[in-house]
């Protein structure tokens, strides 16, 4: 690492990995020159790095031009003028670090408005955005009807034990098939349009910062995934990820348990600034939203658990079946709030 370093210059005094994501590898860099995050992109799961790179830098020069007071985490360029670095076959990039700390559960309202407005605010900060400029860094990252083949795949091709101890919840997700109906349709429809959508709007990809005793979120994180999308991918990740006390790791189902008053805030703090950009059409699906995203991810971490955790592996035997699981709670849940 410390040849990267010298790439970026830097004079580093200490640097640690800090637990974001289940994907990425990412560092926290203390240096002379100030302090910044290094990230290694997962080369397997996003085949082009470069389009991240481009992706990151085509809105960095928009908000650089249109709205330089919104705080955004621009690239830090390495001292060839370079915002993405192959190392020995790895992929880095830096940030500046932006001071702040993400949280993986919410503890009140508040923090969900302030975590749902600030997504909101990304889109619509965005809206004259050229969202036709920005590259597919996942295609088909989102893509229900594609999720659900692949899960039809995993329960005849994936481990055989596996999918024979899991009955029940394959049952549960094959009969909630009507959800990927209502994405095709939603999809096809002319009242929908593509944005800029972040498509990762876990709560953990918010920065809070506390002034004055008053909690704030300041900005969003993890841009990786950001492409032209619908709407409830991103409202459907908060749903899934701000509702609720634990995370999708939790294993007693009991504590899964969704808050009304939380859903609130929620439609309050995304509506604040998506109010005027949502059709009618999509408005009506602004529930349907939690429902797509608790059931895709449900969908994902079931396939994985089958297909033997090849693509988010797993730190013990069975931690996608757990996650799964929660989901499938949570969606049941969810379903109760309406
Ligand atoms: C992955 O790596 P991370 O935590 O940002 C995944 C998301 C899932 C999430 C579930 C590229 O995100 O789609 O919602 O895990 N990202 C990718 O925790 O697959
Ligand atoms: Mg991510």
């Amino acid at each position: 690492m410390q040849a990267v370093f010298t790439l970026y210059g830097w004079q580093v005094s200490s640097y640690e990995p800090i637990q974001q994501g289940l994907i990425n590898s990412t560092y926290s860099i203390q240096t002379s020159n100030g302090n910044f995050i290094l990230q290694s992109i997962n080369h397997r799961i996003f085949k082009s790095p470069s389009a991240i790179d481009d992706n990151t830098n085509a809105i960095s020069k928009y908000l650089q031009k249109n709205n330089p007071n919104y705080l955004f985490t621009h690239l830090v360029p390495t001292l060839n003028g370079n915002t993405l670095v192959n190392w020995e076959g790895a992929y880095y990039r830096a940030f500046h670090k932006i001071e702040g700390y993400a949280l993986s559960v919410l503890e009140n309202e508040n923090q969900v408005e302030e975590a749902a407005q600030q997504f909101a605010g990304f889109t619509s900060t965005l809206k004259n955005f050229n969202v036709a400029q920005l590259k597919d860094t996942l295609p088909d990252f989102h893509n229900l009807d594609l999720r659900y083949h692949q899960f039809s795949e995993a329960i005849i091709k994936g481990n055989a034990q596996r999918i024979t101890d899991t009955q029940d919840a394959i049952s549960f997700l094959a009969s909630h098939k009507k959800y990927v109906d209502i994405y095709n349709h939603f999809i096809e429809h002319a009242e929908v349009k593509k944005r800029v959508t972040h498509h990762d709007t876990k709560i953990s990809n918010v920065l809070f910062q506390k002034k004055e005793g008053i909690e704030k979120a300041i900005c969003v994180i993890d841009l990786d995934t950001v492409m032209a999308g619908y709407f409830i991918s991103d409202v459907g990740d908060i749903c899934r990820t701000c509702l609720c006390a634990v995370s999708e790791e939790e294993k007693d189902l009991n504590k899964v348990v969704v808050d009304p008053a939380k859903w609130k805030s929620l439609e309050k703090g995304y509506l604040h600034f998506m109010q005027d950009e949502l059709s009618d059409f999509e408005r009506d699906h602004f529930f349907y939203a939690g429902q797509f995203m608790i059931y895709m991810q449900a969908l994902r971490f079931l396939s994985d658990h089958l297909n033997n955790d090849i693509y988010y592996g797993a730190k013990y035997e069975g931690q996608n079946l757990v996650r799964t699981l929660n989901q499938i709670r949570l969606l049941e849940q969810y379903n109760k709030l309406n």
